[in-house]
């Protein structure tokens, strides 16, 4: 983990354009302070995505096309605290689907605590916990035949690149059979006067989830980042449908990462790319899709119309 970080540090500052990966955001500070986000007023993507789970619920299991006779895996890849799986997972169990609910994450306690949480809500519903790398479990999977429906919620797949993105949906239907289902969440395209304040909130926790990641770098490879000198500074344009954060150095300065034994030089306004948060469309997501085995079979939005959770088929 330790030597990943330091390599993927060491590239991604060495390079003319420097980029930090935003996965590296999800610390133990980075992961209480995406919950705050998740609670901005001006972060409205969370509450887009949990309007469509609370008033469209049977909208979402139709699209689904399950059949109640016969058992599948609903397999939700990331599932965090499962608020918005929950107004799901009430009503299948309400109307007496069979299946296991599998949350997959890297994060064992983020699996703990879901479990016991829903099994006090809901006792009759069947956990597997998944611990591990999405496509590890995916690929143990592969030996049951059940009908599989994969939950890729929260508009994560925005922080990858669409050449990342089509790589992933391509290994992911790798691990489908024909008919499973993807649903999708994705953030829509929309105005900057929307966008923009998501990224850029008036009580600076957005700015703070960015430094975060040099102060992690700091403690955990004994770097001397001063975050003073970095300000946080989110673009998007909505010809381009990707909001880009950058951290901007605001002096020429030097930073020297020990456990890399080495130094990087910023100019005043260099910028660091930290994040990519890209928004879809439907031609961009089909554009996407052309290149692996998935078609769009449905589409479900807010009534904004700021989010969609679109069902695809292998
Ligand atoms: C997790 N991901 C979809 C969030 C997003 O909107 O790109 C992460 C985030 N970054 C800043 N605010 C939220």
């Amino acid at each position: 983990m330790i030597d990943q970080l330091k390599k993927e540090v060491d590239q991604g500052l060495s390079t003319v354009e420097k980029f930090l990966p935003s996965k590296y955001f999800y610390d133990k500070s980075g992961d209480a302070l995406f919950v705050k986000i998740m609670n901005l007023p001006e972060y409205y993507v969370t509450r887009a995505e949990h309007e469509i789970f609370k008033t469209q619920t049977y909208a979402i299991i139709k699209s689904l096309q399950l059949d109640p006779d016969i058992y599948f895996d609903l397999i939700e890849l990331g599932a965090g605290d499962g608020l918005k799986t929950k107004e799901l997972l009430r009503e299948l169990d309400r109307l007496n689907y069979r299946f296991d609910y599998m949350p997959v994450d890297i994060s064992q306690s983020a699996l703990d605590n879901l479990k016991v949480d829903l099994n006090k809500e809901l006792p009759s519903l069947s956990i597997q916990k998944k611990h591990g790398d999405y496509f590890e479990v995916l690929e143990l999977l592969k030996e049951n035949k059940h009908p599989k429906v994969i939950l890729f919620l929260g508009s994560n797949i925005g922080n990858m690149s669409d050449a990342v993105a089509t790589d992933f949906l391509s290994k992911l239907s790798d691990n489908l059979q024909k008919k499973d289902k993807l649903f999708l969440g994705v953030d829509l395209i929309k105005p900057a006067s929307i966008v923009l304040p998501a990224y850029n909130d008036s009580q600076g926790i957005t700015a703070a989830f960015n430094l975060n990641l040099l102060d992690r770098i700091n403690r955990e490879l004994e770097a001397n980042f001063d975050l003073q000198f970095f300000k946080h500074q989110p673009e998007y344009k909505e010809s381009d449908g990707i909001a880009k954060s950058y951290l901007v150095s605001t002096k020429a300065q030097q930073v020297y990462i020990a456990k890399i034994n080495k130094s990087f030089d910023f100019f005043e306004g260099e910028k660091i790319l930290m994040e990519i948060s890209r928004k879809y469309n439907d031609s961009i997501l089909n554009s996407i899709l052309s290149k692996t085995d998935f078609t769009i079979k449905g589409k479900i939005t807010d009534s904004k119309a700021y989010f969609a959770n679109y069902i695809l088929e292998r």
